[in-house]
């Protein structure tokens, strides 16, 4: 389980022609956007496949943990802002799936590989909601966390992945801004609400760092996609951007981050903080994080109840394409 089928599976690389690699090199180097005609090196085409129906999976995902709140907000105003920044999530794995479909790998492809649990998606969304602190956890910290990881991807090489990009990061600001409102107003409030906001601070911090990926010097993928100027920053640089952040945001409104061996480093003009549980990073990439089923079974249904609106799309779209054709 957890393989990425569609790199893996990809035939092998034939020998390119020297002289088209190094126009392509090149033209990385100039900080040109690649577009879907241009010619590219098979391998940037598998690395972008692998991030980018992982990065739209992961959008798809993440509609779940939220969209399990959207009955039980505690009122009509926030109900209608999750409401809207789930559909924004559902937009965004969209976006990203049409990007990635211009590299020549069908949507169809991509959604069986993920209903049949061989494609990987954000580990973060592998961990339940229990409380309403959670969605303003989730705000806060996972489209923090999102926004610090994607910005640098809106100059990635690949024209249609960073275009994409703008459009998400302007709506996740608008998301991670309503995550925090929520934390705000229940770390302001009575001690209950504030003891909720600090649990849910609790459960999700360490795997918002988590969400990152790997450290640096366990990373397979990253030199070569910095290579490429695909990751224009490392896992561990844009981690420590997050919690550089993050952490004075939590002391403006009261909370404490759970992490003891957090401390300002004056010499790095950075925090220092604690160590990560990569057993548990890699236990959940593994498929074994705590609501990893739920979660397949929420998306395989979704598809399934859904089969009935797709057929009567394709119908209707070939009655039309017929009456067309007799005119
Ligand atoms: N979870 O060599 P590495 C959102 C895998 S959704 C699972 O560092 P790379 C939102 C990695 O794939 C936005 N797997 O890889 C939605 C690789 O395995 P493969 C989520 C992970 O690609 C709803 C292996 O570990 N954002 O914002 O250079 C509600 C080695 O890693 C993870 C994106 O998807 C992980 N956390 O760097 C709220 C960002 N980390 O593929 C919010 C797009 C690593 O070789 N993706 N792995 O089998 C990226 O930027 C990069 O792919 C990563 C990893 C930084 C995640």
């Amino acid at each position: 389980m957890y393989t990425t089928e569609l790199q893996k599976n990809a035939q092998p690389t034939a020998v390119e022609d020297p002289a088209r690699v190094a126009e392509f090199e090149a033209r990385i180097a100039r900080d040109e956007f690649i577009e879907p005609k241009d010619w590219m090196p098979e391998a940037y085409r598998r690395t972008l496949v692998r991030q980018m129906s992982q990065h739209a999976h992961s959008e798809i995902v993440g509609m779940l943990p939220e969209g399990n709140w959207i009955t039980r907000a505690p009122s009509l105003r926030r109900k209608a802002v999750l409401l809207a920044k789930v559909q924004d999530e559902g937009g965004h794995g969209l976006y990203i799936y049409a990007a990635a479909e211009t590299l020549g790998t069908s949507r169809e492809q991509m959604v069986d590989a993920l209903h049949s649990g061989k494609a990987k998606y954000s580990t973060i969304f592998n961990y339940p909601t229990l409380t309403w602190a959670d969605i303003g956890a989730i705000g806060w910290l996972v489209d923090g966390a999102a926004i610090m990881n994607q910005v640098p991807l809106q100059r990635a090489s690949y024209g249609p992945y960073a275009r994409a990009m703008v459009r998400i990061c302007k709506e996740e600001s608008f998301h991670q801004r309503q995550g925090f409102e929520i934390m705000m107003g229940l770390a302001a409030g009575t001690a209950a609400q504030k003891r909720m906001a600090q649990d849910a601070l609790n459960r999700w911090w360490w795997p918002s760092l988590m969400m990152f990926g790997p450290p640096d010097d366990n990373s397979p993928n990253s030199a070569q996609s910095m290579r490429w100027r695909i990751k224009r920053e490392t896992n561990d640089e844009l981690r420590q951007k997050f919690v550089d952040v993050t952490v004075p945001q939590a002391e403006a409104i009261g909370l404490t981050i759970p992490d003891p061996d957090l401390t300002w480093n004056e010499a790095r003009g950075a925090y220092d903080f604690g160590a990560i549980d990569w057993d548990e990073f890699y236990a959940v990439v593994r498929g074994e994080g705590p609501t990893a089923k739920e979660r397949l079974k929420a998306r395989n249904d979704a598809w399934n109840e859904g089969a009935w609106v797709r057929e009567a799309a394709t119908a209707h779209a070939a009655k039309r394409a017929r009456k067309a054709e007799a005119a």
